[in-house]
């Protein structure tokens, strides 16, 4: 198939998803089209089977919003005539799934270009909820050829918001090939000089994601374990969290690297990850921790508890528990073989339920089934 991927180049759950995925796509044989305002995040490789379009642009003073969403709409379309694209395969509803609608329709007399639109959590959750954007979010959901959402949570969400009920479940995955324990003695030893235990949280630091909560926890952990935290990504709440670590005096032990282009490295060498977000669609990070045998401790949230199984690969707690996340850390931390064994059910958890010979094929055959009910 020929198939065309629009997702957030930004960094994020999403893109990395679509990223992903259309890697995955083009090593099972299909041709992928990234449609983006640049590439995105994770993705290095183009080629003859994996090819990127920009959307290209431009500033005009009249526009205080450039429409964006117009201009991949027509971008689209170029690129649905220009290499006879099968398919739309949109991330996120909005924009995208509004720009596929357009495109779909503005296609529609010279051929029919089917779109499917794979909801990721704020989309629905957060952004797409709000007044000004629930017709419009409601609408493009409804218009879509298919819709997946990547968690259970999810597509009951969708169904209590928007009334769109049935919405397929294809969950996040995970290449096991790639995301594996590799260890790194040069990295841990730079991360953790002074042979501290290695905490780590990995986002995109929006306030959903509650880092603080990551610092808080610190505190309270070194009061009985040795520890560092690795804080990997960027974001809007991370001033506010590199404040609060010099406020505890533990600058010198909250790490800010930013945003690092091999996560699995990072993940590999850690002890424990924390994912204490309000809320949470699934936890792509927590599922690539787990298939690096790094245990999590999340929040009992969302699509959380599918992957974060609680006692076996992980713990649960309730969100903004700060004394909770602690104590699990510190029994994580002063026990090595509780580590290796909530690591080990990680990695089996993470293999059997979410990898790419288990997901991508779901996706593969759901764009066949869209293109089957066109041909009617
Ligand atoms: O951060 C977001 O809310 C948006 C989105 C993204 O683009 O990063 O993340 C969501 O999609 C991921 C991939 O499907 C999920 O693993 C995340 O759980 C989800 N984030 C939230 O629901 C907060």
């Amino acid at each position: 198939m020929n198939i065309g991927i629009t997702c957030f180049p930004t960094y994020g759950g999403s893109g990395i998803v679509g990223s992903e995925l259309g890697r995955e796509l083009a090593a099972r044989g299909h041709t992928v089209h990234f449609i983006s305002y640049a590439l995105p995040t994770r993705l290095c490789e183009l080629g003859e089977r994996i090819r990127f379009h920009e959307v290209e642009m431009f500033d005009y003073p009249l526009f205080e919003f450039p429409p964006y969403d117009l201009a991949l709409a027509s971008k689209i379309i170029e690129v649905a005539e220009a290499e006879r694209l099968d398919i739309m395969h949109m991330h996120y509803a909005i924009p995208h799934a509004t720009a596929a609608y357009l495109a779909r329709e503005m296609y529609r007399p010279t051929r029919y270009l089917p779109f499917v639109t794979t909801l990721h959590g704020t989309d629905i959750t957060l952004v797409g909820a709000r007044r000004s954007f629930l017709p419009i979010t409601r609408f493009s959901i409804a218009e879509s050829d298919a819709v997946t959402a990547v968690s259970r949570f999810l597509a009951d969400e969708t169904c209590k918001t928007f009334g769109q009920c049935g919405v397929e479940v294809i969950p996040n995955f995970i290449n096991s090939s790639m995301y594996w324990r590799r260890p790194n003695e040069g990295l841990r030893e730079t991360l953790a000089p002074g042979g501290e235990m290695l905490i780590m949280h990995v986002s995109n630091f929006r306030p959903v994601k509650r880092i603080e909560d990551c610092i808080h926890a610190l505190a309270r952990i070194r009061r009985s374990v040795r520890a560092r935290l690795v804080m990997c990504g960027d974001g809007p709440a991370r001033d506010a969290a590199e404040r609060l670590a010099r406020e505890y005096d533990l600058s010198g032990d909250v790490l800010f690297i930013g945003q690092v282009p091999n996560i699995a490295d990072y993940l590999s060498v850690a002890d424990l990850l924390l994912v204490p977000s309000e809320t949470e669609s699934f936890g792509l990070a927590a599922l690539e921790a787990l298939a690096c045998e790094t245990p999590v401790i999340a929040t009992r949230v969302g699509g959380l508890p599918d992957v974060v199984r609680d006692g076996e690969n992980g713990y649960l707690v309730e969100v903004g528990e700060i004394d909770a996340i602690a104590e699990r850390a510190v029994e994580i931390l002063s026990d090595a073989d509780l580590r290796r064994a909530l690591g080990a059910r990680g990695r089996e958890w993470a293999v059997d339920q979410f990898n790419t010979e288990r997901v991508i094929p779901q996706y593969i055959a759901l764009y066949e089934k869209v293109l089957r009910r066109q041909e009617r």
